[in-house]
């Protein structure tokens, strides 16, 4: 721990480079597509805690030195994390008009725009993915694995699935076990596959894989519980977005089936489960731990 940076100077040092190369990697349109072009890279610009990118970089850090190696691909990941919150904030998904302190995709530019932004920054992520700098440092086994697990946690088998549960359970009295369910796939199967993908770019064994993708579901629902709570004990200026927007719409949430009180103790006692978790892995896990913390702790 000695000579290593503060964790918050770490996530920013992160940031920064992805954010230079969200906009290095940017593709230049010109023409007809240069609207919906546009529209996308306002929404990848408009800030954002680039949790799922860094994960990526966390997870290859862990084996190998230079995490600049794989900076393409991190920014796929992004790419799919901001095409899912242009479609959420959608009228017909949860119709939220601001996103990351700004109007949200569908008020700033309308809602075809919308939907084309995000459809061309989901398939911009395979560009990333396959990316030339990526492809001549990866082993095609290695690329190949990694985009396999990010492609399952973001399809019909995850964030897709869980979005459509989401959708559907609105309004009703839900079950523990659909919560469980809903957050599985809409939110942790994906920051689970960050961090895994990382790993995997970096070939770590698969006995490691696993213990890393324990520690990746637990992470993710952690962050999610957290963001339910966020919602209505949160601070709007700060999040970015409205507040109260779950308990409005009658969402699905831990505090709608525990209180405020019980399921602040539910993410504690699965940040200690997490933290166990990582004493499995016989490597420097402090920063992965100090941002479980962060994530337990975290404000917005
Ligand atoms: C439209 C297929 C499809 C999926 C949408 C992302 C998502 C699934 C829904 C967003 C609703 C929501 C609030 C989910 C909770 C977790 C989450 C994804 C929060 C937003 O992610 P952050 O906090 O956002 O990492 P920033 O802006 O920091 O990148």
């Amino acid at each position: 721990m000695d000579n290593l940076k503060p964790l918050q100077a770490y996530l920013e040092e992160k940031k920064r480079l992805i954010e230079e190369a969200l906009d290095k990697y940017y593709p230049k349109i010109r023409g007809y597509g240069k609207r919906v072009a546009e529209a996308a890279q306002y929404s990848l610009k408009a800030g954002g805690k680039r949790l799922r990118p860094i994960l990526c970089l966390m997870g290859y850090e862990l084996y190998r030195n230079s995490s600049e190696d794989i900076l393409p691909f991190a920014c796929g990941l992004e790419c799919i994390h901001t095409y899912s919150l242009i479609h959420d904030d959608l009228p017909c998904m949860d119709d939220d008009d601001f996103r990351r302190g700004k109007p949200s995709c569908h008020k700033a530019f309308d809602e075809a725009t919308a939907i084309l932004a995000g459809d061309g920054l989901l398939t911009l992520a395979f560009e990333l993915f396959t990316h030339p700098e990526v492809v001549k440092r990866i082993s095609p086994l290695a690329l190949t694995k990694a985009i396999h697990k990010v492609a399952q946690a973001v399809g019909f088998r995850g964030m897709v699935a869980g979005q459509m549960a989401d959708l559907l359970a609105e309004g009703k009295r839900g079950t523990l076990q659909q919560l469980k369910w809903i957050h599985a796939h809409k939110t942790v199967a994906f920051i689970e596959a960050s961090l895994v993908s990382g790993a995997l770019l970096a070939e770590a064994p698969s006995k490691e894989i696993k213990i890393l993708s324990k520690f990746g579901q637990q992470l993710g629902l952690i962050f999610q519980i957290v963001d339910d709570l966020l919602d209505i004990i949160g601070d709007e200026k700060t999040l970015g977005k409205p507040v109260k927007s779950d308990l409005k719409k009658k969402k699905l949430t831990y505090p709608s089936l525990f209180g405020l009180e019980k399921t602040r103790k539910m993410a504690e006692e699965m940040t200690e489960e997490a933290l166990n978790t990582l004493n499995k892995l016989e490597k420097d896990t402090t920063y992965l731990k100090e941002l479980t913390l962060y994530i337990l702790n975290r404000a917005h």
